[in-house]
C-alpha cells in the first residue's frame, strides 16, 4: 500500500482493521493523511472539515490501530524486486542508500516516545524548503518527512514546492515534477501514491504513478510489480 490509508473516503475504520489483520503479508508506507490522523489522535492538531476518521478516534481499538500504523515505514525497499515504495517521491539529490538511511531516521523517532512531541509541535509547516546535511533535530525530521510523504514538485537542488497542488504545468518556473530530474536511483523501481492529478501518469518508464484519482471518484488502482500490470476498479 502507497500510503493513505485513510482520510480519502468512507470505512477508514474498516480499512486500517482490515490491512492490520494481514500481518506481515501487507506492506504499507506511511501518507500525509495517515501522519495527519495520527497529530490529530496525539492532540497535534484539530480536525478539518473535510476529515473522514472520526470513526478511528471513535473506535474501542483505536490505539491498537494507531500504534500498528505509527510503526508503518516512509519508505520501503524490496532488494528481490529492485522497488521502492514511497508516498510521494524520493527527492533527486538523494540515492538510494542516502534515502533509507534519512527514513530510518524518522522511523526511529516515531517508534521512540518522541513521537508525542513530532505529533503535537514539530510534524506541521513547509520550511525548511531544500535538504541541508547540516540540518539537526526537528528541522530535519520535518523535511525528510515532507519529501516522502507531501512533495510533487521540486528544483534540481531538491527544494520543494509545496504550494502548488495541481498536475504538472502549473509550478513556478525551475521546478518540476520530483521525478524530472535526473536521479541516482539506477534501475531501482519507483512505487507512488499521492499525486491524484497525474491519473496514474509518469512517462517515466521505471517511476510507476499509482494514484488514479479515487478520491475525485475514478479508480483505484494496484499493479502486480513483477509483470507490471494494473488493476484498477471504480468506487461504487
Ligand atoms: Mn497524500
Amino acid at each position: 500500500m502507497c500510503g493513505d490509508l485513510v482520510n480519502r473516503g468512507p470505512e477508514n475504520l474498516e480499512t486500517l482493521r482490515f490491512l492490520k489483520s494481514l500481518g506481515k503479508r501487507c506492506v504499507s508506507v506511511l501518507g500525509n493523511h495517515d501522519l495527519h490522523l495520527l497529530a490529530i489522535a496525539m492532540g497535534g492538531h484539530n480536525l478539518k472539515r473535510h476529515d473522514t476518521i472520526d470513526d478511528i478516534l471513535d473506535a474501542p481499538d483505536r490505539e491498537t490501530l494507531l500504534k500498528w500504523l505509527r510503526k508503518r515505514p516512509l519508505l520501503h525497499y524490496c532488494p528481490k524486486l529492485d522497488t521502492a515504495m514511497v508516498h510521494a517521491g524520493i527527492p533527486p539529490i538523494w540515492d538510494l542508500s542516502k534515502a533509507l538511511r534519512r527514513s530510518a531516521e524518522v522511523e526511529a523517532m516515531l517508534q521512540s516516545d518522541e513521537h508525542l512531541s513530532f505529533f503535537a509541535d514539530h510534524m506541521y509547516g513547509n520550511l525548511p524548503a531544500v535538504w541541508s546535511k547540516d540540518l539537526r533535530g526537528w528541522p530535519r525530521l520535518r523535511m525528510i518527512t515532507n519529501y516522502f510523504t507531501r512533495m510533487r514538485f521540486c528544483n534540481a537542488e531538491g527544494r520543494l514546492d509545496l504550494g502548488t497542488k495541481s498536475g504538472p504545468g502549473t509550478q513556478p518556473e525551475g521546478y518540476a515534477p520530483w521525478f524530472e530530474f535526473p536521479n541516482q536511483l539506477g534501475k531501482t523501481e519507483v512505487v507512488f501514491g499521492h499525486w491524484a492529478a497525474l491519473m496514474g501518469e509518469t512517462r517515466h518508464k521505471r517511476i510507476h504513478a499509482l494514484d488514479t484519482g479515487c478520491v475525485w471518484g475514478s479508480a483505484l488502482t494496484c499493479m502486480d510489480i513483477e509483470s507490471g500490470e494494473r488493476f484498477s476498479v471504480d468506487p461504487d
